[in-house]
């Protein structure tokens, strides 16, 4: 048994004071390694950090070992919500608290032996680098992208501020927050935001580019929700006004019976006639106090009013009246529709609880509404025509008309930046007595104040801050923003804060020339590995952040990020998520002591394919502990010379071992580490079939890749072997003349189990085979005496015997 304690403190100090992992600049080739940096929450570290970790890290070593220069960093999302309700609860500081919790991160990714380049270690709450966050604030100021707006925000009382669309969940057909449960409506109020819309077609576009999981693509493509279809313009009647309408079924124009307005739209006052005036207002009050969510539940039903006003339907030239309804949202398209109730569910609900016309308009033996393709009848020009082709049609029509246009909608809102906290980025600018906003040139820092109670009008903490609220510059008083920044604000730019970052702890200005050229040389980001939690909000936003410095020339791609891949849940024992309320937490230290960090590295690669989730079991790990003792047990009794005989053939041993990194490399490419360690394992079986070998070179060659792996006993390894450290190693090269092929090896089963291998000879038939299996001892005495009523044999694969 090798001692861990001994061997990982031995290697992380050498490591440490030779800098070992220091970003290199000196090959021609670049990998830039990310991982998604972790939220220093006081718990520490979590296995399921430690997963994708080790994945990263596995990738980092195999690149520098390739002969890379590699980029493979690690820093602190640090501001936050959860940092502010801790400092609530217990009256600490977040600013200290914080600073503790990143140094016990930091000793725990370090007691892991992770080959982090720790000169390239940020943190967003540190004030030169939120400097960068609020500078790239002020460019998207600048370029007109962020503006203050009275909007409808997502008002959360019991957490007592506004969230993002993406910060609400659903539960139980009730809007909540997503951290905490607590309730949220709709209230306006005067917000930062960033106009993520205007980027909606590039965002979308700059999906094709890179090389993510289809799942992540699909959502996000969802959350931008790309719409394309028409505009109508209706004159309405006895009027000079038109009303918008927008659908993406223009060939359904000759069966609408109904335009409908949302209760907002601003027409509706305009077109109410007089009978009608005090019921639609009656109405409109009611709504606001309705959700979005509620208005467009389809379980519930829809009401709405008829306003008294016609427009006229430009093709038949009949009378459409005019009505308004809850479930038109304001916000989508042009707030108002054309209701087709014969082939849309909601208008069919809504036509049949006010008695309006429903006319079909395509052949259908099924029952209304009908939301499928099929031939137009009773449609004048667009009869006997399939959808797409009676919209064209109809456009044609209605476009010699000037009545319609085509128009492209996306369901992705502009993103509320605001938010009335305390641990965030300040906003970089001030405003006068009459509420003029100035940017601010140099750092805004945050006040560090005890009390960080939000103030009870609905204001952040900084609102009770006297010295931010009035001060004066000559003779002018002004204010500061009591607002802050969001969450997602430090995350959007991160990775391109390592590369900025220098040796000294400061930044390259992220519009210098210099940053320029350090940006050509590391970008994109090669590898990027983290949670599926991630999929829209902060892979959009940081997207977003990148597609706009991209358009400002400072940096030199599209897109931020080229290979995604999303690790999987790591379960407790009992398959249950992991969490504090059901007691079944795995806290890494304890496994680094009992078992060590090559021990826990290795399992969590073993536990299964990276992306599929799995639960913690000890038993496995005690078998890879055993496994990596093995290990050095076996090449530690080949190091010693009696072991050794330099004229001993050693074709069988020069074969294993081109194949092993064969096959290491191929699965490396497919991030199939849990293959990688049993064909390791194969490899060390073979090994003790062996009673001496010729010299240590091919022991040598599996030290280097298993060190991806288990980094410190193999720095330990090469050192009993005589050989130079890891950093002055590199990746063994395959020679696949040096591999003997072998017959195929084959299972053999009987009902089910198995009972036996058998080897494949060239010349063998499928009779052959079969027979030869049978005459197996292991397997004939299972078939003594009984029937076979089916045999299998799948070339390659198995052999079977199924008897009654
Ligand atoms: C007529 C029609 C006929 C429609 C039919 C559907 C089926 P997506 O694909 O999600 O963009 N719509 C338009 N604006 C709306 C608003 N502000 N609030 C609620 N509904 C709105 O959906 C586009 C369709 O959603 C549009 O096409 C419109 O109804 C409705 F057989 O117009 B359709």
């Amino acid at each position: 048994m090798y001692n861990h304690k001994e061997i990982e403190k031995k290697w992380q100090s050498f490591w440490e004071t030779n800098k070992t992992f220091k970003t290199t600049n000196i090959h021609n080739k670049k990998a830039y390694i990310l991982d998604m940096f972790p939220y220093p929450s006081g718990a520490g570290l979590h296995v399921g950090h430690l997963e994708g970790y080790t994945a990263t890290d596995i990738i980092s070593r195999y690149k520098r070992l390739q002969g890379y220069d590699v980029l493979h960093p690690i820093g602190w999302d640090a501001f936050g919500l959860p940092a502010e309700q801790y400092a609530l609860k217990t009256g600490n500081n977040p600013n200290e608290f914080t600073i503790k919790n990143i140094d016990n991160f930091r000793r725990q990714l370090k007691s892991l032996g992770f080959s982090y380049d720790y000169d390239k270690e940020i943190n967003t709450t540190d004030p030169k680098y939120y400097y960068w966050t609020q500078w790239i604030f002020k460019e998207f100021y600048k370029a007109g992208l962020a503006s203050i707006e009275s909007i409808d925000v997502n008002w959360c009382e019991g957490l007592g501020t506004v969230l993002a669309n993406e910060e609400v969940v659903e539960v139980d057909g009730i809007r909540v927050s997503e951290r905490g449960h607590f309730p949220v409506v709709k209230k306006p109020m005067d917000q930062w935001v960033l106009k993520i819309t205007k980027y909606a077609n590039e965002l979308l576009d700059g999906l094709k580019e890179v090389n993510w999981p289809n799942s992540v693509v699909q959502l996000q493509k969802n959350w931008i929700g790309k719409s394309a279809g028409y505009n109508v313009f209706w004159k309405i009647k006895n009027s000079t006004t038109t009303i918008t309408t927008y659908t993406t079924r223009l060939d359904t124009i000759y069966g609408v019976s109904a335009i409908i307005l949302s209760p907002e739209h601003p027409l509706v006052s305009k077109i109410t006639t007089s009978t009608f005036r005090s019921l639609v207002n009656k109405y409109i009050s009611q709504m606001k106090l309705k959700t979005d969510l509620e208005r467009t539940n389809p379980s519930k039903e829809k009401t709405g009013v008829f306003t008294g006003s016609y427009v006229t339907h430009p093709l038949t030239k009949k009378d459409i009246p005019i009505w308004i309804s809850e479930y038109i949202l304001k916000s989508y398209g042009s707030g108002a529709i054309m209701a087709v109730p014969a082939h849309d569910e909601r208008d069919y609900k809504f036509a049949r609880k006010y008695n309006l016309e429903i006319n079909s308009i395509i052949e259908t033996n099924e029952p209304l509404p009908y939301v499928g393709d099929g031939k137009h009848i009773n449609s004048d020009i667009a009869n006997k025509l399939l959808n797409n082709d009676a919209s064209e049609k109809i456009f044609e029509a209605l476009s010699k008309l000037r009545q319609a246009r085509k128009s492209v909608n996306y369901k992705l809102h502009d993103w509320v930046f605001s938010r009335q906290r305390y641990w965030g980025e300040p906003f970089p600018v001030i405003y006068d007595e009459n509420n003029n906003i100035y940017l601010v040139k140099e750092l805004v820092e945050l006040p560090k104040i005890n009390n960080i109670k939000p103030s009870n009008d609905g204001k952040g903490p900084l609102a009770n801050v006297k010295e931010w609220t009035r001060f004066k510059i000559g003779k002018q008083y002004f204010s500061h923003d009591t607002n802050v920044m969001p969450q997602w604000a430090g995350s959007s730019w991160y990775y391109l804060a390592y590369i900025l970052k220098n040796d000294d702890g400061t930044y390259l200005p992220l519009d210098s020339e210099e940053a320029k050229k350090r940006f050509e040389q590391w970008l994109p980001v090669d590898l990027y590995i983290g949670g599926q939690e991630h999929a829209v909000l902060h892979l959009l936003y940081a997207r977003f952040w990148h597609r706009f410095l991209f358009d400002k020339g400072l940096v030199p791609t599209k897109e931020p990020f080229m290979k995604l891949i999303n690790q999987g849940l790591i379960l407790g024992t009992d398959g249950q998520k992991m969490s504090k309320s059901l007691g079944n937490v795995i806290n890494p230290d304890e496994y680094v002591e009992s078992h060590g960090a090559d021990a826990l590295r290795t399992y969590e690669m073993f536990m299964g394919p990276l992306v599929d989730s799995k639960s913690w079991n000890v038993d496995s790990l005690d078998g890879i502990r055993r496994w990596l003792d093995r290990v050095y047990n076996q090449i530690s009794y080949f190091i010693q010379p009696q072991n050794q005989d330099p004229l001993l053939e050693s074709n069988e041993l020069e074969s294993e071992i081109n194949k092993l990194i064969v096959d290491v490399e191929e699965n490396l490419s497919q991030y199939k580490f849990n293959v990688i360690i049993s064909k390791m394992m194969v490899f060390i079986n073979f090994l003790t079939t062996l009673e001496k070998i010729n010299t240590l070179s091919a022991l040598k060659k599996f030290v280097v890749m298993f060190s991806l792996f288990a980094p410190h006993l193999a720095e330990e390894l090469l050192f009993l072997m005589h050989e130079k450290p890891l950093d002055q190693q590199i990746w063994p090269y395959a020679d696949k003349q040096k591999i003997i092929a072998k017959n195929p090896v084959i299972g053999i089963q009987v009902n089910g189990k198995v009972r036996g291998e058998i080897e494949i000879l060239p010349n063998w038939k499928e009779i052959d085979v079969l027979n030869n299996a049978k005459a197996i001892n292991s397997v004939s005495k299972w078939l003594e005496g009984k029937k076979i009523i089916k045999e299998i044999y799948k070339e390659g694969k198995i052999i079977s015997f199924i008897t009654n």
